[in-house]
C-alpha cells in the first residue's frame, strides 16, 4: 500500500466520526437531526464545513444553491476528482446519510496533502439531495449539472416560498456566492455513503461496491370526496376521502409485497378538514416508487393508478395524481467500479457489487461524468431514523479503501484510461 495507506485509518475514522456527531448538532430542531435545504441550521453546518476543508488544505466556494466546492491546489488543466455527498437531512434523521460520504471525502482530502499525483481532489458538499423543503430531490447536485427547469423553481415549500425566492434570498445573503458549477476539467466523481439497508450486514461484509442506483417516481395521490356528520350520516352514504386513501394504500402495499424487488412506501398523507367529527372531504397521499428496471416500475405505477380509479369508481370519489419527480435507474461508470472493486480489494476487504434502494447525488452526476460509489455497512439496515449507525471500523475500512482508490485512480488518468472532460 502507498505511503497515504499507513494513516491510521482507524484515528481517521475516530475523527470522521466525531466530525458527523458535530455537524448532527446543526439542526432546526434541537433533540433531533433535522437540516433543510437553505435553513439557518445548514448556514451553521456551511461554517463548520468550511473550517474543515480549510484545514484539509482545500478552497472552499459556496455557490448560490448552498452547495459548498472545495478545490485542492493544482495547475490549471488538472483532471479532476470530486468526492462527496450531500449535507441536507430528511426530519428525525440519522447523523451518517450524507454527511458521512462529505467527511470521508474530507479524510481522503487530508491523507493526498503534498502527494504529487496526475489529478487534483475536490469535495463537494450538496445542499439539497433529500428533497424535504420543495418536495423535489437532488436541487444540489442538479444545479451543479444542468439548470434548474422553470417547473422545478416555481415549486413551493410549506410557507408558500417558491425555490426561486428561497434562491434570491439566499443569494441576496450571500453575494459572493457563486455560479453552482463543477470545476473544469472534473473526470470523476466517487461517493461514499452508508448503504441504508439490510444487504451488507446479512452478508457480514464493511464495504459494497455499487453497480446501479434504483430508479424513483414521487407524486401526489389526492382523493375527494364529501365532508359530512361523522354521527348523522349513514355509513352506506358517505364518500368518505381518507377511507377511500387507507383502501388504496392497503393496495399499494399489496402490489409492492407481490413484485419483486419493488419499494412503494406511502410516507406522508395530509385530510381535510381533519376534524374527529368531520367524514374527510379530501385526503392527499405521497407515494415514494422505486425498482431497479424502468419498466417493472413504470407497470407498478399503471397498476397504483388504476386501483385508485376502481377505488373511486365504486365510492362515488374522483382523484387526481401529480408526478412530482421521475429518475430511471442509472447505472455507475464501469471503469470507476473497477477502480473502486481494485482499491477495495488492495485495501485487504471482500468484494461484493450491489445495486442502490436508495437514490444519491451520483444518480445525478452519472451522466455528466463517470461515476462511482463506495457502500458502508448499515448495522440495522436502518436508515432515516435517528438510530441509524456505522461501525468504525467500517468507516476505518472506508478510508484505507478510499486512500487506494486514490492511488487506482491516478494511475488510471496516468494511463489515459480516465481523462478531464473537455
Ligand atoms: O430517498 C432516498 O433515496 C435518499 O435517501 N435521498
Ligand atoms: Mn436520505
Ligand atoms: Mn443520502
Amino acid at each position: 500500500m502507498s505511503k497515504a495507506t499507513q494513516v491510521d485509518a482507524t484515528t481517521a475514522a475516530a475523527v470522521v466520526l466525531e466530525r458527523c456527531a458535530i455537524l448532527s448538532r446543526c439542526t432546526e430542531t434541537p433533540g433531533t437531526i433535522c437540516r433543510t435545504f437553505l435553513s439557518p441550521a445548514m448556514e451553521e453546518a456551511h461554517a463548520q464545513l468550511r473550517e474543515w476543508m480549510e484545514d484539509a488544505g482545500l478552497t472552499p466556494c459556496l455557490d448560490c444553491v448552498g452547495n459548498i466546492l472545495a478545490s485542492g491546489d493544482a495547475p490549471l488543466g488538472t483532471p479532476r476528482l470530486v468526492i462527496g455527498s450531500h449535507f441536507d437531512t430528511v426530519p428525525n434523521a440519522g447523523p451518517y446519510d450524507g454527511v458521512l460520504g462529505v467527511l470521508l471525502a474530507l479524510s481522503l482530502a487530508q491523507a493526498q496533502r503534498g502527494r504529487k499525483c496526475n489529478f487534483a481532489l475536490d469535495v463537494v458538499a450538496f445542499s439539497e439531495e433529500e428533497g424535504v423543503r420543495f418536495g423535489a430531490p437532488f436541487i444540489g447536485s442538479k444545479a451543479v449539472t444542468e439548470a434548474l427547469d422553470s417547473e422545478l423553481l416555481a415549486q413551493q415549500d410549506k410557507a408558500g416560498l417558491t425555490l426561486q425566492q428561497a434562491l434570491e434570498q439566499f443569494k441576496t445573503e450571500h453575494p459572493d456566492a457563486l455560479a453552482p458549477c463543477l470545476t473544469c476539467n472534473t473526470c470523476g466523481y466517487l461517493e461514499f455513503h452508508i448503504e441504508q439497508g439490510p444487504e451488507l450486514e446479512t452478508l457480514s461484509l464493511p464495504l459494497g461496491v455499487v453497480t446501479a442506483i434504483t430508479g424513483q417516481v414521487r407524486g401526489t395521490m389526492a382523493f375527494f370526496g364529501r365532508a359530512g356528520h361523522a354521527g348523522t350520516t349513514p355509513m352506506a352514504q358517505r364518500y368518505d376521502a381518507l377511507a377511500a386513501a387507507a383502501e388504496w394504500i392497503g393496495q399499494v402495499e399489496a402490489l409492492a409485497l407481490a413484485t419483486p424487488s419493488l419499494a412503494a412506501t406511502v410516507g406522508q398523507i395530509a385530510v381535510y378538514p381533519c376534524a374527529v367529527n368531520v367524514i374527510s372531504a379530501e385526503a392527499r397521499c405521497s407515494l415514494d416508487l422505486r425498482h431497479t428496471d424502468d419498466s417493472v416500475r413504470s407497470h407498478a405505477l399503471s397498476q397504483i393508478l388504476e386501483a385508485a380509479e376502481a377505488i373511486v369508481a365504486k365510492r362515488g370519489l374522483r382523484f387526481t395524481w401529480s408526478l412530482n419527480y421521475q429518475q430511471s435507474a442509472v447505472p455507475m461508470d464501469p471503469r470507476m467500479i473497477d477502480i473502486a472493486e481494485r482499491a477495495v480489494a488492495r485495501a485487504g476487504y471482500p468484494l461484493h457489487r450491489m445495486a442502490s434502494g436508495a437514490g444519491h447525488d451520483a444518480m445525478v452526476l452519472a451522466p455528466h461524468l463517470p461515476s462511482g460509489m463506495i457502500f458502508l455497512r448499515s448495522p440495522g439496515g436502518l436508515s432515516h431514523h435517528p438510530d441509524e449507525a456505522v461501525l468504525t471500523e467500517d468507516v476505518a475500512a472506508a478510508i484505507a479503501a478510499g486512500i487506494s482508490f486514490l492511488d487506482e485512480f491516478d494511475r488510471a488518468v496516468g494511463a489515459g484510461e480516465i481523462t478531464a472532460s473537455a
